[in-house]
């Protein structure tokens, strides 16, 4: 049976490929959780993963984890996600962002040069992009315009280093905003849907959001998970094609956040009354304003990266919080 370490599995992301490994089958999950974490994502299997807590930015913490697991694939998505974060506590975010993924790659240099290690990049590494750029290629020069995109850019980095250096073997993705069921509450997909349905109970009034003109590509977390795991098989199956070189995970499609909104609102089934709300907004000129992606090098590969309608991602969405609330 393959083993398997998912860094940060209580998230959001993490526990959907949790979800996913389970389904197939045939693999022993492992996961990493940091002191107090919440469990809530992953109460419905955690009888079937075995979790360690640890701090991925102590290199011994680390090291005592992946002795004991000796995993065959390490899925590290552990981060901090959350863009307006990285200005609130820039020193943290690199911490986390750049010290985790050394410490992983340091361990398997040393100890597990068979492991597969996937490190989840961003396409906010891209930053700043020009009309004319678009859709985004991997081969975009990067004009990040945040901390957590430069701490996302030196992961991506250090993955490339790690290969040529040592021959671990990374996998370098450039995932573009993903959501379904489970988005953290901050992010705005999930903002505009809880907010919705607290309009619809008469809760509020009206949506307080920040910045609604800019553009993003969006895929279903079901099939960012799926696309990791294919990834992974094709480098454990000798596809060298797939090592050290970046990916774009995206639809190719995208909405100003303005529309999704409407979307929203549509399928609740309330009209949308915004007030702009100055806390959400991000530092002048620092909001990225469009990303839009190009994945026909990774679909040269594995296949069709956006399979699942955005409605029924959306219905997922709507769904989780309406349980929630
Ligand atoms: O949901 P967001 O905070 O996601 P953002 O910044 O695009 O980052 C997400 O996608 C990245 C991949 O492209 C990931 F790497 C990252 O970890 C994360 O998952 O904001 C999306 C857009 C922004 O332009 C933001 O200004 O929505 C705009 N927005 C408008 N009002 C808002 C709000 N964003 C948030 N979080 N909250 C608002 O009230």
């Amino acid at each position: 049976m393959q083993k398997v370490l998912i860094t940060g599995v209580t998230g959001f992301v993490g526990s959907h490929l949790a979800d996913y490994l389970l389904s197939l089958g045939d693999v022993q999950i492992y996961g990493t959780i940091r002191h107090r974490s919440k469990l809530d994502n992953i109460l419905h299997i955690q009888d079937k993963i075995k979790l360690f807590e640890g701090d991925l930015t102590d290199a011994t913490s680390v090291d005592c984890i992946l002795k004991e697991v000796m995993p065959d694939y390490i899925f590290h998505l552990a981060a901090q996600s959350f863009v307006p974060y990285s200005w609130v506590a820039p020193s943290e975010t690199l911490k986390v962002n750049i010290f985790g993924a050394v410490n992983i790659l340091e361990f398997v240099r040393r100890y597990l040069k068979d492991c597969i290690v996937l490190l989840a990049g961003t396409s906010e590494e891209y930053g700043l992009v020009y009309q004319n750029e678009l859709p985004i290629k991997e081969s975009n020069v990067f004009r990040p315009l945040s901390v957590y995109g430069i701490s996302k850019v030196a992961q991506e980095n250090l993955g490339y280093v790690y290969y040529r250096s040592y021959g671990v073997k990374t996998i370098l993705t450039r995932s573009f905003n993903h959501f379904c069921g489970r988005r953290g509450f901050e992010f705005v997909e999930s903002k505009i849907t809880r907010q919705a349905l607290e309009i619809l109970l008469g809760k509020r009034d009206k949506f307080s959001l920040g910045n609604l003109d800019t553009v993003r590509d969006f895929t279903d977390a079901r099939d960012i998970v799926r696309c990791y795991w294919l990834l992974s098989q094709e480098a454990a199956n000798g596809n060298e094609h797939v090592l050290a070189t970046p990916l774009n995970l995206c639809s190719g499609k995208g909405y100003v956040i303005k529309d999704l909104l409407n979307k929203i609102s549509g399928i609740v089934g309330i009209s949308p009354i915004i007030d702009q709300d100055s806390n959400s907004l991000r530092p002048k000129n620092a909001d990225v304003p469009i990303l839009i992606g190009d994945c026909l090098k990774v679909e040269q590969i594995i296949g069709k990266v956006s399979k699942i309608p955005i409605e029924d991602s959306l219905n997922h969405l709507i769904e989780y919080w309406r349980l929630k609330i």
